[in-house]
């Protein structure tokens, strides 16, 4: 019997096993890919790449680890990132108990027993006192039900799919479904090898550029002079990172107009999230988040040189409502001749023919798909499970009209069940490694206090998770956010319940929330 099974091997599920392990507690990670590194593993498509400098977007847990690591780019790509994946399970001797190429099925939580009774797609059984879903809030591509898709007579490749050998553009007409963060960065690539690139657009994304290059050695040596500290700094901004940059004591609309022209100049010519930090108020006040939105519009409309190609790539939604892209040379691609925007905001896909696709009533012809869909964020990745916790409930049932949950971490009626960056953590919002460390660090603690105090289980309980879903509905009507049809909200998965899945109120309030309820001994939870 295990104390704790975690599911998942990305950096979640790494961190997992090396801290509850090193509490003594015996620790089994099953993982479906053949390798470590989650999200890193998966999305490997060309330009995939870190949207957070890798000096921020990796572990604190370990001084030697991030004074030893040396990044080689400011915004890691992804075979860095899985080889620094690769190396943290080595160097701590991970692998040992993380078991690859096995799927877990279904887990099952036996009352009598008051454990978690868990089955692999290998048929073996496994019981564990605990189970921590370190799964990812992204890790189930979503493929839209595109009548007529097998019919395709080319390779029709996902982003989040995508093939581990290289695949060779050149020569091909390709076409792209999509144009959040996975299209916007391998447009740009795939641009450069294809023929001619066709991209479908239901709805134009900001994109800012990364401004990615060889990782500053002076920088690199000012923040390991003294990386706790900068880990520290980090973890008391909203967002869990960017502490270098200050937003401007005033908010956007007190500011005079070139003033405010400035900042945002200057943020653009920094990159990255760094705009959106501008002001204190992009993502709570419209005319603010216009301000801002209408300088990136202007941008695209220097950038690309064709003004209906601009005007049909200009976002008229709240910049930041959808999740910002960071890019390298997105909009520029719209320059090359070999490149064609179709936008289907108002005429949807209708079907997929052998060679092309149908829309507003035209065939466009095409020999390759690429489908950069996107994911059936939060939910889909424990709904695909058999998940059931009390009384045989499945949480597809329990989450029927969105995911309940409390702190983020657990779900009512499902004990000794906890969920790494999902529904009702700031973690969407936060460098995501921040989160992780933030959320196995409060577990480990829990599992400590109820065996320190003889405890077999913890529950949230329902009056918990109902108060905590309305704080975080209260908060996401302070925003943006409501605004727009993000995945953060579920309304890009047809069918699925609009809930606004994330936290909006920024990592300290979160993590002073978690750490309120451990300190009043686990307030909100039912304790047997
Ligand atoms: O997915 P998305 P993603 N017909 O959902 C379109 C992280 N990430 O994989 O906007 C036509 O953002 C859809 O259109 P619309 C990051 O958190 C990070 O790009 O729903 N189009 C949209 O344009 C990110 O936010 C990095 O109208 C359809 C696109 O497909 C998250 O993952 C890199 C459609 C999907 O965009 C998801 O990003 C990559 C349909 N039926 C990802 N269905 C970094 O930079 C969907 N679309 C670290």
């Amino acid at each position: 019997m295990l104390d704790v099974l975690i599911v998942g091997a990305g950096f979640g599920g790494l961190y997992g096993l090396h801290k509850l392990r090193s509490q003594g507690l015996r620790v089994q990670v099953i993982e479906a890919a053949p390798s470590v590194g989650g999200t890193w593993w998966a999305n490997r498509y060309p330009g995939a790449r870190v949207d957070i400098q890798s000096l921020e977007y990796s572990y604190s847990f370990d001084d030697a680890l991030q004074q030893q690591w040396h990044w080689s780019e400011r915004y890691a790509s992804q075979p860095e990132l899985l080889r620094y994946a690769n190396h943290v399970a080595d160097r701590f001797d991970l692998r040992r108990d993380i078991r690859l190429d096995t799927r877990v099925i279904a887990a099952h939580f036996d009352e009598q027993a008051s454990l978690w009774r868990v089955l692999t797609d290998r048929d073996e059984a496994l019981s564990a006192r605990f189970v921590v879903m370190a799964i990812g809030p992204l890790s189930s591509p979503n493929t839209p039900a595109f009548p007529g898709l097998d019919t395709f007579t080319g390779p029709v490749l996902h982003s989040a799919q995508w093939p581990h050998e290289p695949v060779d553009f050149s020569g091909r007409d390709v076409a792209v479904v999509g144009t959040g963060s996975s299209a916007v960065q391998l447009i740009p690539i795939v641009a450069e090898q294809a023929r001619t690139l066709t991209v479908f657009q239901r709805t134009p994304a900001y994109a800012v550029p990364a401004h990615n290059g060889p990782l500053e050695p002076e920088r690199e040596a000012r923040i390991k002079a003294d990386y706790p500290a900068f880990r520290a700094r980090n973890r008391r901004m909203r967002a869990g990172f960017g502490c270098e940059l200050t937003p401007h004591p005033l908010p956007t609309m007190q500011v005079g107009a070139e003033e405010r022209e400035r900042q945002f100049e200057e943020r653009w010519a920094i990159g990255g999230f760094s705009l959106l930090g501008a002001f204190v108020d992009t993502l709570t006040d419209m005319r603010a988040n216009d301000a801002c939105a209408e300088f990136v519009r202007g941008k695209i409309r220097q950038i690309v040189r064709d003004p209906a190609v601009a005007e049909a790539l200009c976002p008229t939604h709240p910049i930041g409502c959808k999740r910002l892209c960071v890019d390298t040379g997105y909009y520029a691609t719209y320059n090359r001749p070999n490149v064609t925007l179709v936008d289907i905001g108002d005429a949807p896909i209708e079907r997929v023919t052998p060679r092309g696709l149908v829309s507003g009533g035209r065939e466009f012809g095409f020999d390759t798909l690429i489908l950069a869909t996107g994911f059936d964020a939060f939910t889909g990745p424990l709904t695909r499970i058999d998940l059931r916790g009390r009384g045989g409930l499945h949480i597809r049932d329990k989450w029927r009209g969105g995911p309940l949950n409390y702190l983020g971490l657990t779900v009512a009626g499902f004990p000794n069940l906890f969920n790494l960056v999902g529904a009702g953590s700031t973690s969407a919002f936060t460098s995501v490694i921040v989160a992780i460390e933030h959320h196995v660090d409060w577990i480990a603690g829990c599992v400590a206090w109820l065996d320190a105090h003889g405890h077999a289980t913890i529950e949230a309980t329902e009056a918990a998770e109902s108060a905590w879903v309305a704080y975080g509905n209260a908060i996401a009507q302070q925003t943006v956010f409501p605004h727009c049809n993000s995945w953060y909200l579920g309304a890009n998965i047809a069918g699925k319940p609009r809930m606004f899945m994330p936290l909006a109120g920024g990592f300290p309030a979160y993590a002073d929330r978690c750490a309120a309820a451990a300190r009043e001994g686990y307030a909100g939870f039912a304790i047997r």
